[in-house]
C-alpha cells in the first residue's frame, strides 16, 4: 500500500512527501511523540549560511546596543530599550525586516517543512526574535507553553502555534540551553508555577542545529553559567486565525514580495485580507499568493457551481 496520494488528504500531501524527500521522518516522530526535537546542523543549511547568520545577529546586537558584541564575551543592554530584558538577557525582535538573510531563513526547507507539517499548512510567522543571552541569574526554568490558553490555562491538542530555534552557538546544560518537558505537549494546558520543572530535560544541541517545538510543549531554559554568548534564531509561528505577534501584514514591501516565492507572501499574510479599514477588505489579496492545493479546490468548487442544475425526471 502506498502512503502519500490519497485524494481525503490531499491538502496534507505534499508536506508528507517533503518530510520524506528532506529525510525529516524521524523528528517528525519525535515532535508527535515527544513535542520536540533536534535538527543536526547538515540537514538545517550549510556552514556559509550559519555564518552569515551569526554574522547578522552579531551585527544587529551592536547596531541596537552601540557595543560591540563578541562571542567569546558576555553582552551589555548598551543603548538598547526593548522590552523584556532579564538578568543577562535581551531579545531582537522584528529580524525580519532587519535583514535579506531572514528572508531566507523562514523559506529554509528544513524549517518551513517541520513547521508546515505541525500546523497542516495553516502557519503564518508570528514573530522572528533572537534570545542575546549570557551569564545571568535565574528562578526557577520558566517553564511555559508558546500556545495562547482560555482563561483556565487549557490549550488545544493541535499545534495551534509552532516555534524552532536555530542555534548560533553550542546549546549545553551549562551554557543555559532550552529546557524540555517531554510528552508535554499532550497535556493540553499551560503548567502550573514550578509545575513540570523535575521532569525537564536539557535540549543540548551543537551550533547549526534546528529545536522544533510543538506549541503546547512546556519549556523554558537552564541558566547560563558559562562566560560568553547564547544566541538563536527563534522563529515562532502562529495559525493563521490567530494575531500575529509582530506586524508583518501591512508592513512588508512589494519588493520583498516580488523577490519571494507565494510561500512568503503567506507566511507573511500578504494573501490575508482581515484588519481593514472604512474601504472594506480586499478579498483580491487571497487569490494572488494560492497555494496549488487551494488553487485546485477553488477550481473544483467553481466548476461545481457552473454545472446545469440537472433537470428533474419529468
Ligand atoms: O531560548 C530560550 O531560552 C527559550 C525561549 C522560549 O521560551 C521561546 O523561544 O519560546
Ligand atoms: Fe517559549
Amino acid at each position: 500500500m502506498e502512503f502519500g496520494e490519497f485524494k481525503n488528504t490531499e491538502a496534507f500531501n505534499s508536506t508528507f512527501k517533503r518530510v520524506r524527500e528532506l529525510g525529516l521522518e524521524q523528528h517528525a516522530f519525535e515532535l508527535d511523540s515527544y513535542g520536540f526535537t533536534v535538527v543536526p546542523p547538515d540537514k538545517v543549511a550549510d556552514r556559509a549560511f550559519f555564518e552569515r547568520m551569526r554574522e547578522t545577529v552579531l551585527g544587529i546586537c551592536k547596531e541596537r546596543t552601540g557595543i560591540e558584541f563578541d562571542l567569546g564575551q558576555n553582552g551589555d543592554f548598551g543603548e538598547y530599550k526593548a522590552q523584556p530584558q532579564t538578568d543577562g538577557q535581551f531579545l531582537l525582535f522584528y529580524l525580519l525586516m532587519a535583514d535579506r538573510i531572514f528572508e531566507e531563513w523562514i523559506l529554509n526547507p528544513t524549517l518551513y517543512t517541520l513547521i508546515d507539517y505541525l500546523m497542516r499548512g495553516q502557519q503564518q510567522l508570528s514573530s522572528l526574535t533572537s534570545f542575546v543571552k549570557w551569564k545571568g541569574e535565574r528562578k526557577g526554568l520558566g517553564l511555559h507553553s508558546d500556545s495562547p490558553p482560555d482563561r483556565d490555562g487549557r490549550l488545544p491538542a493541535c499545534s495551534d502555534v509552532a516555534n524552532a530555534t536555530y542555534c548560533l552557538t553550542d546549546y549545553t546544560l551549562d551554557d543555559g540551553c532550552i529546557a524540555m518537558v517531554p510528552g508535554s505537549h499532550l497535556y493540553c494546558r499551560q503548567p502550573r508555577a514550578g509545575e513540570g520543572e523535575d521532569s525537564a530535560v536539557p535540549v543540548e544541541a551543537e551550533a547549526g542545529s534546528l529545536i522544533a517545538w510543538h506549541g503546547n510543549t512546556w519549556h523554558g531554559a537552564f541558566e547560563k553559567k558559562t562566560d560568553g554568548l547564547r544566541l538563536n534564531v527563534t522563529s515562532y509561528h502562529c495559525h493563521r486565525r490567530l494575531k500575529n505577534q509582530e506586524n508583518y501584514q501591512w508592513r512588508v514591501s512589494q519588493e520583498m514580495l516580488d523577490r519571494n516565492p507565494p510561500e512568503f507572501a503567506r507566511l507573511v499574510a500578504a494573501d490575508d485580507n482581515m484588519g481593514w479599514d472604512e474601504n472594506g477588505p480586499d478579498y483580491s489579496r487571497g487569490m494572488r499568493y494560492l497555494s496549488p492545493e487551494a488553487k485546485k479546490r477553488l477550481q473544483a468548487m467553481r466548476s461545481r457551481r457552473a454545472e446545469p442544475k440537472k433537470a428533474s425526471a419529468a
